[in-house]
């Protein structure tokens, strides 16, 4: 693969480990904004980072959750097969940009392997010093499925957390009011026609419930268009003094299809269930070649943003048609107001 000439953010910040020694994290990667756009978010220069077919047999790798760790990165990604199936891979990089991608799929310790039981679309997130990923699963599914690790190498299954069918199953990076918290959207087992973001609660990340309903998709007022069919959460939301970000995508149906594109919330820190601002335009939509083609085209679908808080650096991953895994930038200072200046609360 090729190498990436970004302009890396030079800062350094500890991430402990396991054992307590604290190692030194690698800087996420960055590009600054291109001369002459005024563009809340623009993408990396080198795009898709991850090509279409990364390794023999596979022909699709997309929808993907990359976070820091150690002193490196490590990624759970969506491979599709040539048989269309989806699994989720293991996936290394120093740099963010550059990934070694695991051939064999994850296997759960306590679970065995179910060749019936596909995988997609998966987050990840580390809440007290473990990282869990959540996805669209097919046992029992869709639903959201949900694993621990703390190596990336050895994963436990947890219990599916919600009744059949829902997708896009995302974690807070903290509990909230002493309980583990999720965004969730309920759907339907085919390719859903409708959806809104509800929050769940869970003591212990098997028992959820108070489930509360986030945001509806747009309506058909000027300037929701681009959300008016379904809208799902994206990334792990961020904690910012004027709300935890929450990134999503916003789907609208056309005579030709979904288009699916990115937006942006403020939920209130405390009651995550209350939006504070939610954007009345996208902050990206299907435009570049490899957005408007590939598998299925008109797909932007933002799976994880890593951000740096001491350049205010921010990286978001996602995938491009179903094809193949990109990144774009912003400075999270300016997304933010951005998402307060355009906001609209319906
Ligand atoms: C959704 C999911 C996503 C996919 C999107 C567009 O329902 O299947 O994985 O990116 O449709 O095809």
């Amino acid at each position: 693969m090729s190498s990436h000439q970004a302009g890396f953010g030079s800062t350094v910040s500890a991430l402990p480990t396991r054992n307590g020694a604290a190692a030194a994290a690698a800087p996420i990667p960055w590009q600054p904004r291109p001369i002459g756009s005024s563009d809340v978010v623009w993408r990396h220069a080198a795009n898709p980072i991850i090509p279409r077919r990364p390794v023999p047999g596979v022909q699709g790798i997309y929808n993907s959750a990359a976070v820091q760790f150690e002193d490196r990165f490590a990624a759970v990604f969506r491979l599709e097969q040539q048989t269309r199936f989806p699994r989720l891979h293991v996936g290394w990089s120093d740099n963010g940009l550059d990934w070694e991608i695991e051939r064999d799929p994850v296997v759960f310790a306590n679970d065995p392997a179910d060749p019936a039981d596909y995988a997609y679309d998966p987050r990840v997130v580390r809440i007290e010093g473990s990282y869990y990923v959540s996805w669209c699963g097919g046992r029992n599914g869709p639903t959201i499925a949900l694993a621990r690790t703390n190596d990336f190498r050895h994963f436990e299954r947890l219990e599916n957390a919600f009744l059949p069918f829902n997708r896009n199953g995302v974690l807070f990076p903290r509990r909230i009011g002493g309980r583990y918290v999720m965004l969730s959207r309920p759907s339907d087992d085919g390719h859903t026609p409708f959806g809104d973001i509800y929050l769940s609660e869970s003591p212990d990340l098997v028992y959820w419930g108070r489930h509360r309903l986030v945001m509806r998709k747009g309506g058909e007022r000027a300037g929701q268009w681009w959300q008016r069919t379904k809208i799902g959460a994206g990334p792990v939301p961020i904690e910012t003094p004027d709300g935890w970000l929450l990134i999503y995508h916003g789907v609208m149906d056309t005579c030709n299809g979904f288009v699916y594109s990115m937006g942006a919330a403020l939920l209130d820190l405390e009651e995550p269930a209350r939006v504070r601002y939610r954007t009345d335009r996208h902050l990206l939509t299907p435009e570049a070649d490899y957005e408007v083609s590939g598998h299925v085209p008109n797909v932007v679908f933002p799976c994880a943003a890593l951000h740096d808080s001491e350049t205010d650096r921010l990286a978001i991953y996602y995938g491009a048609a179903d094809t193949c895994t990109c990144v774009c930038y912003a400075h999270l200072g300016e997304l933010v107001e951005f998402v307060k200046r355009h906001s609209h609360v319906f």
